[in-house]
């Protein structure tokens, strides 16, 4: 490449808050001009739904995804799982047959770093087992193996997809499990019948395996435009969120360099996905939480149910604490605001805009939850727009007072909202630049 060509393009889209913003929705919309879609961090922790109206016969079709990128929909989008990621093979696999099934050919489509770990049964196991153990303090987890899988990798113990073609690889397998015996006493898991269930697998997963960072020095030098779909949020990232009520990997920025080994240099936009109100599953600390009436309605309108378990998400106001918390990490060069549009049927409206210890403000979001669980809230409150915005299709043609509510948080944060999300769907979705 001359040194005069355009630096090759990496758009990174991150979840702002706790999860569940519409990440998915977006990647599908910007895969339409992406040659390659990538994740770089977690695991089928992950949910991301995507629903697609076939504009011809109306009919709209959902898709779930949870380790495989979203990109996947577009048919011209290549698809890469990178090195960051700790991968349940069985689940990924009835995942690809799942969307296959829905119509969607990924042959030569799938690419997967032979860095990235596995997660085994055992890991699963584990996860709710450390649970139990946490008691009435437990994280709240998917209970998919994702913090067990991390604290192999972090260990030195783990076992990546390269493994798996290596002759010890039944004997590495077998330590890994004895060390969760020793830890969790002897717990029921056929070792032997796993191991042979995943040398099985290992030949159908041996054609998508690539040398994970010069598959993606590759794509950079032939000036590829690279989309990276963010899973997860920064309030789950395993150093900045609210520890340890957290996943067990970096959501934030930093994870999408080291998760796909790119230096920083090349990513070009760094868009946050921020829903217009706030969402978290699991346990943890919520400060703008609503747990009456307010709360109901959210969750009810906002159909707040978990893509991977079901589970009903707690709700709440925006928290533009957390958003400029989140700014300021992730440093965000635009916005995608999502579902506006459940905040239709609401008279007044709330947004989260400082808090207060001992009646004194505080600068930035505590890393002490004891010290969090302390914070008075300070709110902003906006009269609502009660009126349908289902239909718009451009910022102006949203009521006022819907324009200010979103012209307010781009002003409290510093960034302008890039696109609006006004329903589920592809298409309901306003791109204000
Ligand atoms: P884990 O399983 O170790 O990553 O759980 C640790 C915490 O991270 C939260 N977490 C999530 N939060 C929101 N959405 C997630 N994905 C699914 C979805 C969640 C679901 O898209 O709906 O179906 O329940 C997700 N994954 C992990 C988790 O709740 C713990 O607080
Ligand atoms: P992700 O994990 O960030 O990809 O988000 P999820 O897919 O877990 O959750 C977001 C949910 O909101 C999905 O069911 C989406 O279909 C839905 N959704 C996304 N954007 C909008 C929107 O603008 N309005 C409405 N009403 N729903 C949306
Ligand atoms: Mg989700």
């Amino acid at each position: 490449m001359s040194a005069a060509a355009p630096p090759p393009g990496v758009t990174v889209i991150l979840g702002a808050q706790w999860g569940d913003e519409g990440k998915g929705k977006l990647s599908d919309i910007l895969a339409a001009e992406a040659d390659l879609c990538c994740r770089s961090a977690g695991g089928n922790n992950a949910g991301h739904t995507i629903v697609v109206r076939d504009e011809a016969t109306g009919k709209k079709t959902s898709y779930a995804f949870h380790t495989l990128p979203s990109g996947l929909i577009n048919p011209k989008c290549v698809a890469f799982i990178g090195s960051g990621l700790v991968i349940n093979i069985p689940s990924m696999f009835e995942e690809l047959d799942n969307i296959e099934a829905q119509g969607l050919d990924c042959t030569n489509r799938l690419f997967i770093s032979d860095r990235a770990h596995l997660v085994m049964g055992f890991h699963q196991i584990v996860d709710g087992l450390k649970e139990i153990e946490l008691g009435g303090s437990s994280i709240g987890t998917t209970k998919k193996g994702i913090g067990p899988a991390y604290s192999s990798k972090a260990s030195r113990s783990g076992l990546r997809v390269h493994h798996l073609y290596s002759p010890d690889f039944a004997e590495k397998f077998r330590k890994l499990v004895e060390g969760r015996f020793k830890r969790y006493g002897t717990f029921e898991y056929d070792t032997e019948a796993e191991i042979q269930k995943y040398l099985k697998l290992a030949e159908r997963l041996r054609p998508y395996i690539v040398d994970g960072p010069a598959f993606l020095h590759k794509a950079i030098q032939q000036n590829k435009r690279i989309l990276v779909e963010g899973a997860n949020a920064l309030m789950l990232d395993l150093d900045y969120g609210t520890y340890p009520y957290v996943t067990s990997s970096a959501t934030s920025i930093g994870g999408v360099c080291t998760g796909l080994g790119i230096p920083p240099t090349i990513i070009k936009k760094v868009i946050g996905v921020i829903k217009a109100y706030t969402t978290r599953v699991g346990g943890g600390p919520f400060p703008t939480e609503q747990l009456n009436d307010i709360g109901v309605q959210l969750q009810e309108v906002g159909a707040e149910w978990g893509v991977t378990t079901g589970r009903r998400r707690r709700t709440g106001w925006l928290d533009l604490v957390v958003m400029r918390y989140s700014t300021m990490i992730n440093g965000y060069t635009s916005l995608n605001l999502t579902k506006l549009d459940v905040l239709d049927g609401f008279k007044e409206i709330k947004v989260a805009t400082g808090y207060k210890i001992d009646g004194k403000e505080i600068e930035g979001f505590p890393a002490d939850l004891d010290l969090l669980a302390k914070v008075e809230v300070e709110y902003a409150t906006f009269p609502g727009w009660e009126s349908d915005i289902s239909e718009c299709t451009t910022f102006e043609s949203l009521p006022e007072n819907c324009q200010k509510y979103v012209k307010f948080i781009e002003d409290f944060l510093g960034v302008k909202v890039e696109w609006i999300g006004v329903g589920p769907a592809r298409h309901s979705t306003i791109k204000c630049f």
